[in-house]
């Protein structure tokens, strides 16, 4: 700490001050004129400058004290100046202070960010020394600046030349929005005592030369060898090698050992060539056309940008398990996805201070401050549910978006602007000076380890050709790809600068490209005989599992008695001394009926029943979506709130010791980041039930790039098997368009290639099979139930216990639940799925028809086929019709009626055409008139209950 006597302003003076402003804010009447001008003229700046100066070290002379009320005494510290002097220096160090505070705030607006230097330097008057009163002939006078930037007393140009250096250099820095001052305080120091500056020993930079070399060289030797193939090259973007790599080494001495990376298009060859050590060979031989995995391993493959891989790699003797995530096209919707694999990996390894597992999410600067997914991605940070110990967002900021320019993609200054929703720090770099972005790289990741909250880096740099390689840049930019023409690349700009400061000299510097270049060459004969020897699927978690096949796969999903009231016997009772809502209590009563007579189980007990028996069995049990803990429909109660405390009890944690986990979370209102993230947790974890519900089901079209670009082709695309089951409330009510159709016909239209399970759950007893069946098989599918609304409390919508008991298993089609006249004797075969089958039962027992049966298929996909022409064979005499409450252009029909229609053939039965029977086809989902939806449904009802000619 430096001190400079000739101050006015030190010890006793500064206390005095400080006790002066006090009294001033207090009662601007209880100082002199003098001062009372003094301090009038300071504005609201310079009044915060002199609070802090009161700072930590001001200590209170009567407890409650908080420094105003020392109103009529006078000063305890007698000053060791006169007031004059000690107001003249005071002006000093507030005009000072006040500037170094604009320093942090706004420093990074004069930071030398762009490589390229699109836009003139504009100096901003806050960063002005003449902005606070200060002349030429003010620089060299000491200034008490009470040990901000470390020192007691500087001179203005020596203050300068810090904050310069600190805020205006190729780091620009935005902190001062962070609330928590720790945070503040610890990015603070650490800037303002390097200078932000890391000095690299001669072999760091050596090493930065390498990296550097290896990721200039390979986007060249790809160009060079397969001109104009697509490869979306890192070219002008090389740093970013540089920071992925000291975010691991220096994460890897953190504590760090296992990084999931989620990233765009741009630069990802780069990224497995050079982060994830994917052979060089292995991606040369995929642009001959060699595919990425074995011949005889299934699938439709994908391009060779969005394909994941992992790896594990060495830090300093830290071994770093990579797994960088497949992704489709779609910007930014990986993102969550690695969040949700980040935090299975972390319960696997019992990491709950999330030190060990960390996400590194690569972004395009266009995507970042354009999709609406990052601000799900960023809200879901710091929510007990989702959070992951904190993410490194790392922007690839070459200032251009296919065509477009940052003008006309977002409003903020900076495209970073959104991470200020959740305060995270934000540096910015000149991806040009390679040992600045090592230098932040390695702050972020300090930051990260640390505070386990997310952080920005936002890498300024440029893309030397177009957004792909067979692109024109110039139609659009040609200004900025004239100067891009004549701008070195870093690799050049670095190798020179280590030579001038005596690094290495210019013939070792050559021979690192030579060197690199001449394994290029050896990799690239190499890659003509390189074959993919298998593929990386169903390893780890996944082992045991395999690939599925066969028919009814019913797996075994009856449950013991025994464990059927143990499960009912923890969901009927609360804890001595909870105070349960009445309503609660009463519901509970009635649970308990059913557990006594084995009667009269409902959708919700079910579900509970479906849960509890898992987690008895050792697998945990996730639920997340809106208001999911309550149930949308008031329906689950799976957290039960003391009405006193608010404490929350779990009945479905409180059915034994050692039994697995079940979490249920309420989650954002968000469905694609939600989604996303729930479906790259069964991406790493098959062991447990993991289930993303929507409030209703049609709001799962805000997720739908998750559902189309994941959920549904994963497995085919990237030989990634997920078993995420969706819960989507559908059903035809009167509610209006939007609340009644979870849009059965968009999965249906997914489904191909054994994809996905679809089903339309009637029964409780079923919907607990389907359940318990995701986890009893010894594979894993996504499994889409589209699940009741008001059949959660409908009379006849209840199963009996015995029904979930032992020899009990799911169907995929359900019989006719009434007495009816024999197979023989049946006039017609409805057949139908969902809530509508209560609707013609109800009204055919009215009716007191015996002649019509009513068939459920209860999974549309994959169809059951075998059974359903047992089924059909049944009935000799009967019509076979097809009705559904959802429009004709909705619903199952248009892909379910061709299917059964083709089961109808196969078996030679004598109809060849499958009538429909329901509402026509719509624009709108549904009417908004209760009226008018009652007509309809009477109306379908009634057209499937009359036979013709009766
Ligand atoms: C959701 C989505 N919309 C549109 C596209 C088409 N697209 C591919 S790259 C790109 C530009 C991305 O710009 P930026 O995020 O800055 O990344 P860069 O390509 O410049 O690295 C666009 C619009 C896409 N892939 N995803």
């Amino acid at each position: 700490m430096e001190r400079n006597e000739n101050s006015f302003l030190s010890g006793p003076n500064v206390a005095f001050l400080a006790e002066l402003h006090a009294r001033y804010v207090n009662s601007p009447e209880s100082v002199g004129p003098e001062w009372r001008t003094f301090f009038a003229g300071l504005h609201d700046e310079g009044h915060a400058v002199l609070h802090e100066l009161r700072g930590p070290s001001w200590a209170p002379r009567r407890p409650g004290d908080n420094g105003a009320a020392a109103v009529n005494g006078a000063p305890v510290l007698a000053p060791v100046a006169s007031s004059d002097e000690i107001r003249a220096a005071a002006r000093d160090s507030v005009r000072a202070l006040m500037m170094i505070r604009a320093y942090r705030v706004r420093g990074h607006l004069e930071a030398s960010l762009d490589p390229l230097e699109l836009k003139p330097y504009t100096p901003h008057p806050e960063l002005d020394p003449k902005s606070y009163g200060f002349t030429e002939t003010d620089f060299d006078r000491p200034i008490f600046i009470d040990h901000v930037l470390g020192l007691e007393t500087a001179s203005l140009r020596e203050i300068m030349a810090r904050v310069r250096a600190t805020y205006c250099g190729n780091v620009g820095v935005e902190y001062m929005h962070i609330q928590d001052p720790a945070q503040k305080a610890w990015i603070q120091e650490r800037m303002e005592s390097s200078q932000n500056r890391t000095r690299f020993e001669a072999a760091e930079k050596i090493a930065i030369l390498k990296q550097l070399t290896s990721a200039e060289l390979f986007e060249r030797f790809l160009d060079r060898k397969y001109t104009g193939t697509k490869r979306f090259g890192l070219d002008g973007g090389e740093s970013t090698i540089i920071a992925i790599e000291q975010i691991l080494g220096r994460g890897s001495e953190l504590g760090l050992v296992e990084v999931v990376i989620g990233m765009t298009h741009r630069g990802r060859l780069n990224v497995l060539a050079n982060v994830m050590a994917k052979p060089y060979s292995a991606i040369f031989s995929e642009f001959q056309g060699t595919p990425a995995n074995p011949e005889d391993v299934q699938g439709s493959g994908d391009v060779k940008y969005h394909l994941g891989t992992s790896a594990d790699r060495e830090f300093g003797g830290h071994v770093v398990h990579l797994s960088l995530t497949a992704n489709p096209s779609h910007l930014e919707a990986v993102n969550t996805v690695v969040l949700g694999k980040v935090r299975a990996k972390q319960n696997q390894r019992g990491d709950t201070e999330r030190r060990q597992n960390m996400a590194l999410l690569l972004h395009g600067d266009a995507a970042f401050a354009g999709q609406g997914l990052v601000a799900e991605t960023l809200d879901l940070s710091e929510l007990k549910g989702y959070r992951v110990g904190g993410t490194i967002h790392l922007i690839v900021n070459n200032q251009i978006g296919f065509t477009t320019s940052p003008t006309y993609s977002r409003s903020g200054p900076y495209c970073s602007e959104l991470a200020k929703i959740i305060q995270a720090p934000i540096l910015h770099v000149n991806g040009d000076d390679p040992e600045a972005v090592a230098h932040v790289a390695r702050l972020a990741i300090e930051f990260r380890q640390h505070f386990k909250k997310d952080v920005v880096l936002d890498l300024f740099c440029y893309r030397r050709f177009g957004h792909n390689e067979s692109d024109e840049p110039a139609f659009t930019q040609p200004l900025m790809y004239r100067r891009i023409a004549q701008h070195p690349t870093t690799r050049a700009m670095y190798s020179d600068r280590l030579v001038a400061e005596g690094t290495l000299d210019s013939a070792q510097a050559e021979a690192v490209s030579a060197e690199f270049l001449a394994r290029l060459e050896r990799e690239f004969e190499a890659a003509a005989s390189y074959r993919p020897n298998k593929a990386d699927w169903l390893e780890g978690a996944w082992a045991g599992l395999q690939t599925a096949s066969g028919d009814e796969r019913r797996g075994i999903t009856a449950a013991d008695r025994g464990a059927l009231h143990e499960v009912g016997h923890a969901l009927t009772t609360v804890p001595p001394g909870f105070n349960a809502n009445r309503k609660i209590s009463r519901l509970l009563a009635v649970k308990k009926k059913m557990f006594e007579t084995g009667e009269g189980v409902d959708w919700a007990t079910a579900e509970a029943l479906a849960f509890g028996t898992l987690l008895i069995e050792g697998a945990g049990v996730r639920l997340s979506g809106q208001d999911c803990g309550r149930g949308t429909f008031s329906q689950r109660h799976a957290v039960l709130v003391d009405q006193e405390t608010e404490a929350r009890h779990l009945p479905l944690n409180a059915i034994r010791p050692g039994q697995a986990e079940f979490e249920v979370i309420d989650s954002p209102l968000s469905e694609a980041g939600v989604l996303g993230f729930e479906y790259g947790l069964s991406l790493a974890e098959p062991r447990n039930l993991v289930i993303w519900e929507a409030q209703f089901g049609d709001f799962a079209n805000g997720a739908q790039v998750i559902i189309d670009q994941f959920i549904g082709p994963g497995e085919s695309k990237w030989l990634r098997m997920s078993g995420l089951t969706l819960l989507l409330p559908h059903g035809y009510e009167g509610q209006g368009p939007e609340h009644s159709s979870a849009r059965i016909e968009r999965y249906l239209q997914l489904c191909a290639e054994d994809n996905l399970q679809i089903v339309n759950c009637t029964s409780p007893a079923n919907y607990f099979h389907v359940l318990r069946r995701q986890i009893n098989r010894n594979f894993r599918k996504p499994l889409i139930v589209f699940t009741p609304k008001s059949l959660l409390r409908h009379k006849l919508c209840v199963s009996k216990l015995a029904d979930m008991g032992p020899e009990t298993s799911f169907h995929r089609l359900l019989h006719d639940d009434a007495t009816l006249a024999p197979d023989g004797e049946i006039r017609r075969l409805v057949l139908c799925s969902g809530k509508v089958y209560y609707d013609l039962f109800e009204e055919r027992e009215r009716r007191g028809q015996k002649d019509i049966y009513l068939l459920r298929f209860e999974q549309l996909y994959p169809a059951p086929r075998k059974v359903l022409a047992d089924e059909l064979a049944r009935f000799p005499k009967a019509e076979i019709v097809w009705c559904q409450e959802e429009p004709r252009n909705m619903g199952p029909w248009s892909f379910i009626g061709p299917e059964i229609e083709s089961v109808m053939a196969d078996m030679g039965h004598r109809q060849a055409r499958l009538p429909y029977l329901g509402r026509v086809a719509a624009a709108s989902v549904a009417t908004g008139q209760l009226r008018r939806h009652n007509r309809e449904q009477a109306d379908l009802v009634n057209a499937a209950l009359t036979l013709p000619g009766v």
